[in-house]
């Protein structure tokens, strides 16, 4: 809700557009996976009823009636006849625990409780277990309990979710989970928000080749996975924000943050680019280069808050700094295929283009078929800090999402880590005893390789032709194709400037 001084204060180009702006609500699903996934949850949820106004029993508070007016964030909420507001999430764990604190918890009249699902036994780090053995006798109730979430949307964009991909759960159960989603649910989005493995921190030595198999079964299945490691989360905790011993809680807290900043255009009104498949058809040149690097700024602690003053350029400087990434690794050893840029508050979009110059001046490293990747988004809804979460309230923020081929790094990690056991079938027999087979895991390493590939053929100089024609490339699409994937339609060359 803009104020008349706001909008005079917004450049003339961004109001108009804001007034031609159809309202395209459309409802989210959101799945809590395993133990991270719902943790992550609990973040989320938190930090959306601060923002939304929604008590944890899960009423509106009477002093932020006035910005829910219109109703904007039904897109994450279903609101019942007695006037409850209830999040259109699912979450599930294959153990009691995680599930039975939300139970026990002040968010317990929040959820639906056919929405909060446990079993008995975990998938004790174990793919297997997830996937085919403890995971499957759980699969049918949670596909219900997704089905009807979904019958309750009006016009249903996807589902998001959130789980780890070292625990048994996390990544056996949504394997399983995203490829009876892809069937049931045929083109509707799916995107993840993960907890990759650390690099050099693990909390089970067998995370890598969950990692893997995972990453296998889902690849054709997900639109966008959001990669955040738990090293890169605790150093933002302990270097930004000062704190001595950051927790789970803690690193949510960062996560949910950054969650929040990537969904806010779909949850309040006034806005730029507001559908989940605009973020897609400018991240996403390839269907399986679609593991962006996120960066978010600013992370101000309570005390240094007073002494400091947040300006787009410094946001958007910050953005490229490697002490602002959500995971571990360096983009400049890469290439940046796009980025999209989204900036929360009352912002100028003059000062937002100055910010995009300096930084494209500043050399960053593009992919030559596709050198003015800057998508910009701007919700003038400012951010909202979650009492206690360490972090100061601020005016604005950026996060920008970025493809960059330096991720692959991250894959070599990994895949690095998978040849040294398996190469000794180490930890193999506990897979194969739930009735998984060697060559599951031969397709998966080999799958794997093949994006790491992909990556490098991105980043590899385009061919100009035999012509030597000077042709100027004009966002993604380019004859040099990388070999594994080859879908590259006109749509995907929406790589816009930002607004004039
Ligand atoms: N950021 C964050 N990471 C978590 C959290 N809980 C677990 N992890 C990380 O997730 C990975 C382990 O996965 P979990 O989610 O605990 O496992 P799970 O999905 O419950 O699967 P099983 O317990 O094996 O059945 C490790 O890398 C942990 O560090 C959390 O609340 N927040
Ligand atoms: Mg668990």
């Amino acid at each position: 809700m803009l104020t008349t001084a706001e909008q005079q204060r917004l450049s003339p180009p961004l109001c108009q557009h804001l007034g031609n702006f159809i309202v395209n609500r459309r409802e989210v699903v959101s799945v809590h996976v395993g133990q991270a996934g719902v943790q992550i949850g609990n973040a989320c949820w938190e930090l959306y009823g601060v923002e939304h106004g929604v008590s944890p029993d899960g009423f509106l508070t009477a002093d932020n009636l006035p910005c829910n007016a219109d109703d904007f964030f039904g897109t994450f909420y279903q609101e019942t006849s007695a006037g409850r507001y209830v999040p259109r999430a699912v979450l599930v764990d294959l153990e009691p625990t995680v599930i039975d604190e939300i139970r026990n918890n002040q968010y317990k009249e929040l959820f639906r409780p056919t929405s909060l699902i446990s079993g008995k036994e975990d998938a004790a780090n174990n793919f297997g277990r997830g996937y085919y053995t403890i995971g499957k006798e759980m699969e049918v109730q949670v596909l219900d309990s997704i089905r009807k979430q979904s019958e309750m949307c009006t016009s249903l964009a996807g589902f998001f979710i959130f789980h780890s991909m070292g625990g048994g759960t996390g990544s056996g159960l949504t394997t399983l989970l995203m490829q009876r989603l892809a069937s049931e649910y045929g083109k509707k989005h799916k995107l993840e928000f993960v907890i990759y493995p650390c690099p050099r921190l693990s909390t089970a030595v067998v995370e890598p080749y969950n990692a893997v198999l995972m990453s296998h079964g889902t690849m054709e299945h997900s639109d966008c996975a959001f990669l955040v490691d738990n090293e890169a989360l605790y150093d933002i905790c302990t270097r930004q924000l000062d704190m001595e011993r950051p927790t789970y809680v803690s690193l949510n807290r960062i996560f949910g943050q950054v969650i929040s900043a990537l969904t806010a255009s779909m949850r309040f009104d006034g806005s730029i680019n507001v559908d989940l498949s605009e973020f897609q058809t400018n991240l996403v040149p390839y269907p399986r280069i679609h593991f962006p690097l996120v960066t978010y700024s600013p992370f101000h602690s309570i005390n240094k808050a007073t002494h400091e003053k947040v300006t787009v350029t410094q946001l958007t400087r910050q953005c490229f700094e490697r002490s602002n990434q959500m995971l571990r690794c360096d983009p400049s050893r890469g290439k940046y295929m796009a980025c999209c840029m989204l900036y929360r508050g009352l912002i100028q979009v003059k000062e937002v283009n100055s910010a995009i110059q300096t930084i494209k001046s500043s050399k960053i490293p593009f992919v030559d078929w596709c050198p003015t990747g800057f998508k910009v988004g701007v919700n003038y809804q400012p951010p909202t800090v979650v009492p206690g979460s360490g972090l100061s309230k601020v005016n604005l923020s950026l996060c920008a999402i970025s493809n960059s081929t330096s991720i692959a790094e991250v894959w070599s990690r990994v895949n690095y880590k998978f040849d040294l056991m398996f190469a000794k079938r180490a930890f193999a027999h506990w897979y194969l005893g739930e009735g998984m087979d060697e060559q599951e895991f031969v397709d998966a390493r080999e799958d794997l390789a093949a994006l790491e590939k992909d990556y490098e053929e991105c980043g590899k100089e385009s061919d100009k032709g035999d012509e030597g024609g000077e042709e100027e490339s004009t966002g993604f699409t380019t004859t040099s194709t990388p070999e594994t994937t080859t879908e590259v339609t006109e749509e995907s060359t929406a790589a816009t400037e930002p607004p004039a």
